[in-house]
């Protein structure tokens, strides 16, 4: 039967579910199509999801719902992790990372060690729409950001200078000089559908990091990796040790051999456990996407809590992922 006709048929077949609202799922599955499908990390995701679903559903492209999804935290001074109103490096100045691949396009912009702009997502996908590179750092990423026309702002809140003076007065203080622990970055994942997949992460990275330091959020393969054949997926945790894994790309190649984004995600950590136990006790999480919208979320340990927020059929709810220790 052509597709037309096909599509007609259903349609009439499946009048009732149109009353119900339920219909362009039930047909997207009947005509073998995933419906469009977002998963975030933590809290924060799920504010993001929704907006990435409204920008999808008004006829965005996918690049726009995964950028615009992640503003929503970058813009949000309550998110003290990623954007405006994260906590700096060790000297008191935000330093932030974002990056964002197109798996339709094997295409990626990234952007690390960036200074005083509130949205380095949107910097990122400048970098990979704009220009003939991948990754620009620092000074110069600044630069090209106002070139692009981004605004030079204030990215510490009056609360998260707060935070950083009492670190900074606190003699006992941790430091990474060799090690601290604590997290939050936002790793956004989705697919439209039609053959899109894309994966973003933003993140002001680590809470008092030295000055300088670039963490996996903005290293393609570690904090985003998406591809056409087989899906998308972002990490979230300690970057200084999931870099040396290149988490992302593993998972999406795990789905590629056939495994589902779950079963990707667990295979990832229980991977990196066996090639280094020490890193059974790091606080680290994942998120995964297949095509067919299928997701996969976990983290490493039970202390780690990772919420996520999957968005589907115009409906985002918040979980929790399941652990493998
Ligand atoms: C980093 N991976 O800079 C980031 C931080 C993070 O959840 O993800 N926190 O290492």
């Amino acid at each position: 039967m052509p597709a037309s006709n096909r599509r007609s048929f259903l349609k009439s077949t499946l009048a009732p579910a149109v009353v119900l609202g339920s219909a362009p799922a039930v047909l997207r599955a009947a005509e073998g199509k995933a419906s469009p499908t977002f998963i975030a990390t933590w809290k924060h995701g799920l504010p993001a999801v929704e907006k990435s679903g409204k920008v999808l559903r008004g006829g965005g492209s996918l690049m726009d719902a995964v950028e615009r999804g992640i503003n929503v935290a970058e813009l949000d001074p309550e998110v003290t992790s990623v954007g405006y109103g994260g906590l700096p490096n060790e000297e008191g100045v935000m330093e932030l990372d974002a990056s964002i691949m197109d798996g339709a396009r094997y295409r990626s912009g990234a952007v690390c060690g960036l200074r005083n702009i509130r949205t380095p997502i949107s910097v990122a996908r400048k970098v990979l729409e704009e220009t003939r590179h991948t990754t620009l750092a620092g000074e110069g990423a600044f630069r090209f950001a106002l070139k692009m026309g981004f605004r030079s702002e204030q990215l510490l809140t009056p609360a998260s200078l707060k935070r950083w003076e009492a670190w900074r007065a606190d003699p006992n203080r941790k430091t990474f000089w060799p090690s601290e622990e604590n997290h939050d970055t936002i790793g956004l994942v989705g697919i439209d559908g039609e053959g899109g997949v894309v994966s973003g992460c933003s993140t002001s990275g680590l809470a008092w990091k030295i000055a300088g330091r670039v963490g996996d959020s903005p290293l393609i393969g570690c904090g985003v990796y998406a591809d056409r054949e087989a899906g998308a997926a972002s990490a979230t945790g300690n970057g200084d040790v999931m870099t040396n894994y290149c988490t992302s790309v593993r998972i999406v190649d795990f789905m590629r051999a056939g495994r589902s984004p779950q079963e990707a995600c667990f295979e990832m950590l229980r991977h990196m456990a066996r090639l280094e136990p020490a890193t059974r006790k790091v606080r680290m999480g994942v998120v995964a996407v297949d095509m067919k919208g299928e997701v996969g979320a976990a983290a490493m340990s039970a202390g780690m809590k990772l919420e996520y927020a999957v968005w589907r059929d115009g409906r985002a709810e918040l979980k929790l992922a399941s652990t493998l220790y």
